[in-house]
């Protein structure tokens, strides 16, 4: 046994929309808890993931992207990612190498504000390059150049997180930056959002998978009863796809209710793995009309306070 202190604190990994944020949590964690998607603003909420090794517990703050907002619901979402900055004892920022057939390597106005933030915290930014497997390596040289010149990052790491690549790394430049401490959660915690909230975040993955255009920025999920029956140990989930208009309604349930079929089908499996039991889900699909542009409407769908 080594004589170092125990660490334990919390990373907030923020980011532009669609770098990869929640599949570098589910990739530390081992596991899924994080929905996502290869469309941007898929992420809504703050997502804690808890990390325990022998050394120090890490508990990740997966964030949404962050993203010039014009919607009530993206106002929610941008706040949400600002205000985990503050409560944190470091900040992983996320890019993705590889944007555009020119590699480039700029830094987004996103990116640069949000640099300007962070030099007011004071605390320590890594800097995590992901996707790196998307490009030969001497091509990542360019961009770590162009970021090291514009702030003083804790350090920086080109990962990716689909692959696993220099994860380990990460992970030990993270943990030896946590405050010491003894650990805050049991050691087989692995986040405190409520099964039914996740159960909802699946069903909602799906509609962002599977639907086209703009239809996924107009859904919302809600669990609306949730039975365990003992005997069988089978969990029964109702589930209501909210839309925005009367036409997406038709588009979600699909020719012959196909549509919602295929969506169900997905969250089930992803249900059951979690769960560990068999799941009875049931869908239904209900108009709460112009949602994403009403405090009221986002509050009742599960977007206020944090
Ligand atoms: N090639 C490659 N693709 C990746 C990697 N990491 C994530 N992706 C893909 O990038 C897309 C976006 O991933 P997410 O994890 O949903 O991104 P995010 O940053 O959480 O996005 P928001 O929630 O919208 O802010 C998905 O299609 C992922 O499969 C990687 O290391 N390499
Ligand atoms: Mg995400």
């Amino acid at each position: 046994m080594s004589n170092a202190p125990y660490r334990c604190g919390f990373v907030t990994l923020v980011g532009r929309p669609n770098v990869g944020k929640s599949t570098l949590l589910n990739r530390v964690l081992g596991q899924k808890i994080a929905i996502t998607s290869h469309r941007p603003q898929t992420t809504r909420n703050r997502i804690p993931g808890v990390l325990t090794r022998p050394d120090a517990q890490i508990v990740f703050v997966d964030t949404p992207g962050l993203h010039k907002a014009e919607r009530a619901l993206n106002q929610h979402m941008v706040d949400v990612a600002t205000e985990a900055l503050w409560d944190t004892d470091a900040v992983a920022l996320l890019i993705e190498a590889g944007v555009g057939p020119e590699l480039e390597v700029g830094i987004s106005e996103t990116v640069t504000e949000l640099l300007e933030q962070l030099r007011g915290t004071g605390k320590p930014v890594f800097l995590v390059i992901n996707k790196i497997d998307r490009l030969p390596r001497p091509q990542v040289l360019p961009i770590i150049a162009a970021y090291q010149d514009a702030f003083d990052f804790a350090a920086i790491l080109p990962v990716s997180a689909t692959k696993g690549i220099g994860v380990d790394a990460l992970l030990d430049a993270l943990a030896a930056a946590m405050p010491e401490g003894p650990a805050l959660y049991p050691e087989d915690a692995l986040t405190d959002l409520p099964e039914r909230f996740i159960a909802a975040e699946m069903v909602r993955e799906k509609l962002f998978r599977q639907l086209g255009q703009e239809v996924p920025y107009s859904t919302a999920v809600t669990v609306e009863a949730w039975r365990e029956l003992s005997d069988s140990g089978r969990v029964e989930i109702e589930a209501v796809v909210h839309v925005e208009r009367e036409s997406q309604k038709g588009i979600v349930i699909g020719k012959g209710g196909q549509m919602l079929k295929r969506i169900g089908i997905d969250a089930r499996r992803d249900l059951e793995r979690m769960l560990a039991a068999k799941v009875h889900l049931r869908l239904f699909v209900r108009v709460e009309k112009g949602w994403t542009r009403s405090v009221g409407s986002l509050k009742k769908l599960g977007y206020g306070e944090q």
